[in-house]
């Protein structure tokens, strides 16, 4: 059971500090601690919290909107390769962000390493009240945490090399094989884009109609069995109630039962070779820190095998 490990301290695909501290009060929490000793995973961790410094450029203006563009572009475009060198040896790469754009890195990292070694798409099943479906030029915030989805699955591109312009179609997902689990903020142009491409996509109103436990079954037959998986959990899937400490809340979320029973579930396909955990900003309703934290190291291990039984 080798499991590579990236913590990522990146905070720049949005507006609020604090972000950047969620790795470290994650494995302060004893969360690769627990990995090891309960879970029997041998970890390869370069023990440090990136906060690649030496990337973030110091002129860095708006691009068709995208704030801080080359930052987020530079981060992504290093992370990328740090997760393809652990993904491409056949370990499990676990990711703590961070805020979600850190996933343009995260997942076009292990797509290219699945295509070369199992000539295989991989899917995605995307854990989140939000989409982060927008383009540059529908998004609303012109925050890059809100986008990795449409320049991981070519909705969105742009040529130039130094704002995501080094993504290859090596690094890409294919529509129909991404899944998303747990919206409930979707803006306009997100949910025109998920209703012309035909995105498959589980609400918290199909979590309510059809419960969890239909709703996971139905999202792994659409990926079908024998896929490789990559998870790609935003804390804020989670109601506030069960992680405050979080950037942009919505309220009407998943219980931390529901998100654990997804974790659990896709631990159980065999197929899952990568998960993100993001968004958890423990500066953030600092009251609701540690609760977020606890929530953020729960969702891991039942991610990674851990049972109830
Ligand atoms: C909103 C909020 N859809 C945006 N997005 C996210 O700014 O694009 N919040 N991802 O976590
Ligand atoms: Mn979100
Ligand atoms: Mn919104
Ligand atoms: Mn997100």
């Amino acid at each position: 059971n080798q499991l590579g490990v990236v913590a990522v301290g990146f905070n720049g695909g949005q507006c609020k500090l604090g972000v950047e501290a969620a790795p470290m009060a994650l494995i302060e929490a004893g969360l690769l601690t627990q990995l090891k000793d309960d879970l029997d995973y041998e970890i390869h961790h370069d023990d440090t919290v990136h906060f690649y410094e030496n990337l973030i450029p110091a002129e860095d203006p708006d691009h068709r909107g995208m704030k801080k563009p080359r930052a987020v572009s530079a981060v992504t475009e290093r992370l990328s390769q740090q997760v393809y060198e652990h993904a491409r040896e056949g370990k499990f790469v676990l990711t703590l962000g961070g805020d979600h754009s850190i996933a343009i890195g995260t997942v076009s990292g292990t797509a290219k390493a699945i295509r070369e070694r199992l000539g295989r798409e991989m899917a995605v099943i995307w854990v989140d009240a939000h989409a982060d479906l927008n383009t540059p030029e529908m998004s609303p915030s012109g925050n890059i945490h809100g986008m990795p989805m449409a320049f991981l699955t070519r909705l969105a591109r742009e040529d130039r090399r130094d704002i995501f312009g080094w993504l290859q179609d090596e690094h890409t997902i294919n529509l129909r094989k991404l899944v998303y689990i747990g919206l409930r903020d979707v803006d306009r142009g997100e949910k025109q884009l998920l209703r012309e491409h035909g995105i498959k996509a589980f609400s918290m109103h199909d979590v309510d109609r059809y419960g969890i436990g239909k709703v996971v079954e139905m999202a792994l037959a659409h990926i079908g069995n024998d896929t490789p998986i990559h998870l790609s959990f935003d804390v804020d899937g989670l109601d506030p109630q069960w992680a405050p400490s979080t950037g942009t809340p919505v309220r009407g979320g998943l219980t931390l039962r529901e998100g654990d029973f997804i974790c659990e579930c896709v631990h159980e396909t065999g197929n899952l070779i990568a998960m993100d955990l993001v968004e958890v900003n423990p500066s953030l309703e600092s009251l609701g820190a540690s609760e977020t934290i606890r929530a953020g190291c729960s969702l891991v291990r039942s991610a990674l095998g851990d049972t109830l039984l």
